[in-house]
């Protein structure tokens, strides 16, 4: 099996809110469902409930005086005469204006805080920049790189929602935009609702919580909790399955898969690996397995059928056009179901996948690995892989064993 497949699996999903310190209580628990998980939720959650007593109180108050007052105090009995209401009370209207206005005052200026709070970033806070499109969410972590992590989210494995990860008691400030229609980003956990514009930028804060000394433990990434990420604007069909998953690490977790996440430092066909378990792997196998999609164990530098019934070579070229736009070949067999990935990959990704293919191919330039390579004695091309030297020096080797090669167009 190739090295890349080995790569660390996901850490599964472990939901903030089923660990029973997190479990809402009396009214609020109702309310809400789960306790609030940072001190912006817990303030909300406050604020909401003094509104909910101080209406219920008033409710209540009113309602009773007036029931009171029109079917005992004064309702009409056979004998008394109708008494004439006086037209002012000028400190009496003075009075029921002046108090509840000043509470309605109060209640402004707590909701003004908590969400100006929550609208200010700080210089000092982690800054994701965050994409929502038809039907999906996107993050850029500050070193560039998108997250890779996907939880599959139905037995069948269609459903993923991606993992954005963000290390724990930190603010965090979200750039937000959209790709096409209003979205918006709601963290229920962390009571977080903002909306995302095509065209705009909007921005967004939160502090992540501590974990608490009982929470899950990844034997690599150490302990983690995850929130739920949902859109609550309804923008379309799949509206309801736009979901993702805000996970909080420990430092030390968080760096290391920062680390792992990160391209700078990363060959083409890593890159490439690390798309494909992201991105591509629910329909698509490296290792041969049949799924939705053909397998790319030996897809590159062989002639693959197609659904009108010509055939044609697998070669850098065909691969693009098959990312960027599958429904102009069918591969034969295959429903044509595969989204369109035009606009949604870089360069570097594109160009990192096709490495990654040639390197699942057994007629593929790019070495699987640096030690298979000097099995077959392929003397004087041992560089490391992602090297450009070593496409070029392999290619030739390649097209003097088949005519049928296509020509390498590198860059
Ligand atoms: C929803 C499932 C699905 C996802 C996700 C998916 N594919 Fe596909 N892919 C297919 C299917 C089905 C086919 C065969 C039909 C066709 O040719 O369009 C296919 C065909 C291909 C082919 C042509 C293979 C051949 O033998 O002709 C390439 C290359 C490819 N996919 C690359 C990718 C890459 C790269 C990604 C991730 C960025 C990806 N696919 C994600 C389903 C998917
Ligand atoms: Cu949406």
């Amino acid at each position: 099996m190739h090295p890349l497949l080995t790569l660390a699996t996901v850490p599964p999903l472990k939901l903030a809110h089923e660990h029973p310190a997190n479990a809402g209580e009396g009214l609020s628990g109702f309310f809400f469902r789960s306790a609030g998980m940072n001190d912006a939720a817990i303030e909300t959650d406050g604020l909401f409930m003094l509104i909910f007593w101080f209406s219920v109180f008033f409710f209540v108050l009113l309602m009773g005086l007036m029931v009171y007052w029109c079917f005992f105090k004064y309702r009409r009995k056979p004998g008394v005469p109708i008494q004439r209401s006086p037209a002012h009370n000028g400190p009496l209207e003075i009075f029921w204006t002046v108090v509840p206005s000043s509470a309605l005052l109060v209640i402004f200026f707590l909701g003004l805080w908590t969400y100006t709070t929550r609208q200010i970033g700080s210089s000092d806070a982690l800054e994701l920049n965050l994409k929502g499109w038809k039907w999906g969410w996107g993050v850029t972590y500050p070193n560039g790189a998108e997250s890779q992590w996907n939880l599959t989210l139905d037995p069948g494995g269609t459903r993923t929602a991606p993992v954005f990860i963000v290390p724990e008691d930190t603010l965090v400030s979200l750039t937000m935009t959209s790709q096409d229609v209003i979205h918006s980003f709601w963290i229920p956990d962390y009571r977080v609702k903002s909306d995302l514009f095509p065209n705009r930028y909007t921005g967004y804060s939160f502090r992540t919580q501590k974990l608490p000394a009982d929470a899950d433990v990844h034997p690599e990434y150490g302990a983690y909790q995850d929130h739920w990420i949902f859109c609550a604007e309804y923008c379309g069909d799949y509206h309801s399955e736009m979901a993702g998953v805000l996970r909080v690490m420990n430092a030390a977790g968080y760096a290391r898969a920062m680390d792992e996440f990160d391209i700078g430092n990363k060959s083409p066909v890593e890159i490439g690996a690390g798309v494909f378990t992201s991105k591509c792997a629910t329909c698509h196998s490296a290792d041969g397995a049949a799924n939705t999609g053909p397998t790319w164990l030996n897809l590159y530098g062989y002639e693959q059928p197609l659904a009108d019934g010509t055939t044609v070579l697998a070669d850098e070229n065909y691969l693009r056009e098959s990312i960027l736009y599958p429904g102009r070949k069918i591969h034969a067999g295959y429903a044509n179901v595969m989204p369109q990935f035009q606009g949604l990959l870089s360069d570097v990704q594109l160009d990192g996948l096709i490495a990654y293919m040639k390197s699942l191919s057994d007629r593929g330039s790019t070495p699987a690995d640096p030690a298979e390579q000097g099995e077959t004695g392929d003397a004087g091309a041992e560089t490391a892989p992602g090297d450009p030297a070593d496409s070029q020096n392999t290619d030739t080797n390649d097209a003097a064993e088949g005519a049928d090669q296509a020509p390498l167009p590198t860059d």
